[in-house]
């Protein structure tokens, strides 16, 4: 009678290893499966743009003050031209730093506001510094036919 029972209880032993094994195969198997799907979860919530669109605001609103801007022109005249190496600057307060290549004296005119720098001769030159609001200016040498002979050029202060 032992001989007739060992080998069925050896099968049964061997099935419920099997099906042991695979309890254990298929419970291994979720575990990683669900470290996966929280991070999903996790990553969804901060999606949530209300919070990242009320940060936009706040950057933007950190820049948006600009008062009297000081700016720096360099402008080069020669016989008979003007140069300036910044067309368009802020409003604000605005310095010519001015070099005469000669060879005739020259200076620098904001047309449209009648200010006018001193005088320099070849060589020479200086700073000529004007409070300009927003708008279009014709910069000009204002001795009497340098502007028609080329001495003129656009400055746009906005
Ligand atoms: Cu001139």
């Amino acid at each position: 009678m032992g001989l007739g029972r060992r080998p069925l209880a050896w099968a049964v032993l061997g099935l419920l290893t099997i099906a042991l094994i695979g309890v254990i195969a298929l419970q291994a198997v979720p575990p990683p499966a669900i470290p996966t799907a929280v991070p999903k979860a996790a990553a969804a919530a901060p999606a949530g743009s209300p919070t990242s669109s009320t940060a936009a605001p706040s950057a933007s609103a950190s820049s948006g003050g600009g008062g009297g801007a000081s700016t720096t022109i360099n402008a080069t005249e020669k016989d008979f031209a003007i140069a300036i190496d910044n067309s368009s600057v802020p409003a604000g307060s605005v310095t010519f730093k001015i070099n005469n290549a000669g060879p005739s004296p020259h200076n620098i005119s904001i047309k449209e506001l009648k200010k006018t720098s001193d005088t320099f001769d070849a060589s020479k030159g200086g700073d000529f510094k004007v409070d300009l609001p927003a708008g279009t200016y014709t910069i000009i040498c204002d001795i009497p036919g340098h502007e028609q002979l080329g001495m003129h050029t656009m400055l746009t202060v906005k």
